[in-house]
């Protein structure tokens, strides 16, 4: 692992434009499950039932039970090692943008400030009338109710719904203007998501990865580097600052 880990401290070293996509694997180490895979989300809830328009307009309190849990499970979790790497990598860097498919803001309580939420945010509500985005923390009254009297729902992207083409625009530039694109811990199956490494490799960036299964992006990737994220990213960070000099 560590000459690939010395592989890919060069390349980002050579590179003053970068950018990052994440998945869930990012905050695994914090303690939020992932969604596929043998402890993921998805082995103990049905997607169709929770994380869909279908399954809100069906049953709004059963949805908003969910992300009332998920609201109370992240609240309780802190950045890891590897959110905390990647922040000090923009501090130092001449630019990073930093692209998450999570919703826990974990990236940006580590302390990145160029962060583009793909899937939204988890600590977010939308008014289903007005479509106005707010700060919101679930309390006992579910589902909750926008001062117009219409529903509030997460600010969540669910299954079959468009991602927000501003969001996707600033993505799509960020990894065609990147000279590397580092890849951390998503398995890459969810588009519109997984499309970015292959324009960033389209574009004629170098693909890096961070995860210890191999998935779709690997082929993509000038340097695979199969560890957890927490542990390969502070060694991978230190090490291309100090090529850098910094
Ligand atoms: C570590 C680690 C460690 C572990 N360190 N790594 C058929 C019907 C309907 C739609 C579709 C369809 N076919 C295709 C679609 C499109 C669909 C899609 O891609 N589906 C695929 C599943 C096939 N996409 C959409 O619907 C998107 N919208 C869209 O495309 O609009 C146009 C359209 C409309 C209608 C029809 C077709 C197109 C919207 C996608 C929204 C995704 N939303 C979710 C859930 C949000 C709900 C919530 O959070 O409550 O977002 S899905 C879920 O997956 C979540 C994630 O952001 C996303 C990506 O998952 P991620 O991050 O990759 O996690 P995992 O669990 O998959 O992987 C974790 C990885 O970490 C693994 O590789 C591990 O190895 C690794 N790991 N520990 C580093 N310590």
């Amino acid at each position: 692992m560590q000459s690939l880990i010395d592989q890919a401290a060069r390349l980002l070293a050579q590179s003053s434009r970068v950018a990052i996509l994440t998945g869930a694997g990012m905050s695994a180490e914090s303690g939020i499950p992932t969604f596929r895979g043998p402890q993921g989300l998805w082995r103990q809830f049905r997607p169709e039932e929770l994380a869909t328009p279908e399954a809100f307009a069906r049953d709004p309190r059963l949805v908003w039970e969910w992300y009332a849990w998920r609201q109370g499970l992240v609240a309780g979790c802190h950045p890891n090692a590897g959110h905390l790497a990647l922040a000090r990598l923009e501090q130092h860097w001449p630019s990073v943008d930093l692209i998450t498919q999570n919703v826990d803001g974990l990236h940006s309580r580590a302390g990145s400030t160029r962060v583009t939420e793909l899937h939204g945010n988890l600590f977010q509500a939308r008014c289903v009338a007005e479509g106005t985005v707010r700060d919101f923390q679930a309390g006992d009254d579910l589902p909750p109710h926008c001062s117009c009297g219409a529903l509030l729902r997460p600010h969540i992207v669910w299954f079959g719904e468009s991602l927000n083409s501003r969001v996707v625009e600033k993505a799509v530039a960020a990894v065609e203007e990147c000279q590397v694109l580092l890849v951390v811990g998503t398995s890459a199956l969810v588009t519109p998501a997984a499309l970015l490494p292959v324009m960033a490799r389209r574009s004629g960036a170098e693909v890096l990865e961070v995860n210890p299964q191999a998935t779709a992006a690997s082929e993509l990737a000038a340097a695979a580097i199969r560890g957890p994220a927490a542990r390969v990213l502070p060694l991978l960070v230190d090490q291309a600052l100090a090529l850098r000099g910094d």
